[in-house]
């Protein structure tokens, strides 16, 4: 089959490339892994999986009658109802016709000036363009742990739960990941369980979630203000409307600030990190409202050595991925709930019937896995697309992500990648980012099909010049001080240790998308047919 796009993934991303592409009248083809759409959103489906952004920002902008007819029930939306907007959008703009589900892609080479892609069925599909729609957080982690196989109870991945929900009433269950997955699971794990054991190899902070239903009067004022909203989010920070308080911590007197953390820690969720305009940049700042933050841990967690545990030592707050929760701390208060610190106690094995620690032997009947991703670059390095040089993206990644624009890469043309490294990604609003980089890209596509252009891909020097770019923009934050956070590849053995999405904000790197192609595309080779 030959098309003029080929699109890998069906999230969020993946569907607007494809809808874009129909758009622009090219001829596009969809693969995804999975049954059917969702992306992240189908795989995820963990019991207490949850956005941890406002349902009404984490929305796709491009379609004002959408927006409109969609009614979001709850201010952070659970898994379930945004696979079920995944789903609307998929039928509403028919977009599954285009798609070969159950499909995974085996490799891609460029030759003749087309991708040619395997797939895992046996087909070939050959395409102009390469859109790489393949989430940031989609390889998963599976630690190699000894004696796993051998395991005798049930074994899951948040990340690839079951569809059909597994019934773990009454069963001795052990969470291993204390990141966003394992925070959002061990609530609702614990009211299933006869015991849970938390195994912690690193503490987070996170930042309790107060999510309600949306009132009739809240979605008529969200209706009315939304064209604001969306204005006010367009080239923001993070792709939000919200900003952060309007005075520097180390500028506001001590009252005055607690007030701030408080407003922001009962409003809930990932704002906190950024309560003030200095909290992400000057370590005293941030001092201000790590402090306050742990400060709650210890108030609510009752054995005060459990709520130390629980305390990050190694990172200021918010510089590794902050998380967001509906009751955590207050789990370690169950009496069925203990937490082990990996830290002191490191796993040796699993057993045949639960986990053993240097310390002590530990019965489960069930293992959760809440381990992460080889995020933001596994997807791709796992694909490793060949262009026609010869050039391997897993080699010109080896000593961290060359990217141009986080969007595309020298040696390998026609080919993007959607919310990897070298963009906001993970540190913005990824729905409106997915928006923002597939128009960039369809436009670029569209322009060459206008000027008669073979092939487009960027030059080694402005790969390297945005690649440093994005550096200096961490360089300029707190966010090098967490050496552990898988924002640097940390989790994954042998990964390079390389900040790698963009520090700079997403309405900056928005303005420098726009700028380059107001410019005409410079930065790019275009090579004529
Ligand atoms: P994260 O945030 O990467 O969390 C994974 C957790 O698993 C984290 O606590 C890890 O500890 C832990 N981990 C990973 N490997 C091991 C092994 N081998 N042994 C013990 N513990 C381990 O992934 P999430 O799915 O929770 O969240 C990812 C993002 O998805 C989240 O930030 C949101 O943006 C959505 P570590 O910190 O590496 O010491």
């Amino acid at each position: 089959m030959s098309v003029d796009a080929i699109v890998i993934g069906a999230g969020f991303a993946g569907l607007y490339a494809v809808h874009r592409s129909v758009q622009e009248g090219l001829t596009v083809v969809g693969i995804e892994a999975a049954p059917s759409v969702g992306g992240t959103w189908y795989w995820n489906r963990y019991p207490g999986a949850r956005c941890d952004v406002e349902s009404v920002d984490y929305s796709y902008s491009f379609d004002e009658q959408l927006q409109t007819d969609w009614t979001w029930t709850e201010r952070f939306a659970a898994q379930p109802e945004i696979l079920a907007y995944l789903d609307h959008v998929a039928d509403r703009f028919d977009l599954r016709r285009h798609y070969r589900f159950d499909t995974e892609v085996a490799g891609a080479r460029f030759v003749d000036g087309r991708w040619v892609v395997d797939t895992s069925t046996g087909d070939t599909v050959s395409g102009r363009f390469l859109l790489c729609a393949t989430g940031c957080l989609s390889a998963i982690n599976r630690p190699d742990i000894p004696g796993l196989d051998g395991f005798t109870g049930q074994v899951y991945y948040t990340a690839a739960w079951p569809r059909e929900d597994p019934d773990l009433q009454g069963k001795r269950i052990g969470v291993i990941g204390t990141g966003s997955s394992g925070i959002q699971v061990v609530p609702i794990l614990a009211e299933q369980a006869d015991s849970l054991v938390v195994f912690q190899r690193s503490p987070n902070y996170t930042i309790p979630m107060p999510n309600y239903p949306w009132s009739d009067e809240d979605l008529q004022r969200i209706r009315e203000e939304y064209p604001q909203r969306r204005k006010k989010s367009a080239y923001a920070p993070a792709g939000t409307p919200h900003g952060t308080y309007h005075k520097k911590a180390l500028e506001t007197e001590a009252q005055e600030r607690a007030q701030a953390l408080w407003a922001r820690w009962r409003d809930g969720g990932v704002l906190f990190s950024k309560t003030f305009p200095d909290q992400t940049s000057v370590l005293e700042a941030n001092d201000i409202a790590r402090e306050f933050a742990e400060d709650r841990v210890r108030e609510i967690v009752k054995d005060p050595a459990v709520a130390q545990d629980l305390i990050p030592t190694d990172h200021p707050i918010g510089t590794k991925r902050i998380c967001t929760d509906a009751g955590y701390y207050e789990t370690f208060n169950r009496d069925n709930v203990r937490l082990v610190n990996l830290r002191r106690e490191p796993i040796a094995e699993v057993t045949a019937d639960g986990v053993r620690t240097s310390e002590a032997a530990y019965p489960c009947d069930v293992l959760v896995f809440a381990t992460g991703f080889d995020a933001l670059t596994g997807a791709m390095t796992r694909i490793d697309p060949v262009g026609p040089r010869g050039d391997r993206l897993s080699e010109i990644w080896a000593d961290g992500p060359v990217t141009f624009l986080g969007l595309m890469v020298p040696g390998l043309p026609n080919l993007f990648s959607f919310s990897g490294p070298g963009s906001p990604s993970v540190l913005a609003n990824m729905v409106l980012h997915a928006e923002v980089q597939v128009d960039w890209a369809l436009e670029l596509m569209v322009a060459a099909r206008h000027r008669g252009l073979a092939e487009v891909e960027p030059r080694h020097d402005a790969a390297s010049a945005w690649t440093a770019h994005v550096g200096e923009a961490a360089a300029r934050t707190l966010f090098l001080k967490a050496q552990s956070s898988w924002y640097l590849g940390a989790n994954i053995d042998g990964k390079k240790r390389v900040f790698m999405p963009y520090a700079g904000g997403f309405g900056n790197y928005r303005t420098k998308l726009d700028d380059v192609a107001e410019q005409g595309y410079s930065g790019l080779i275009l090579t004529a047919r």
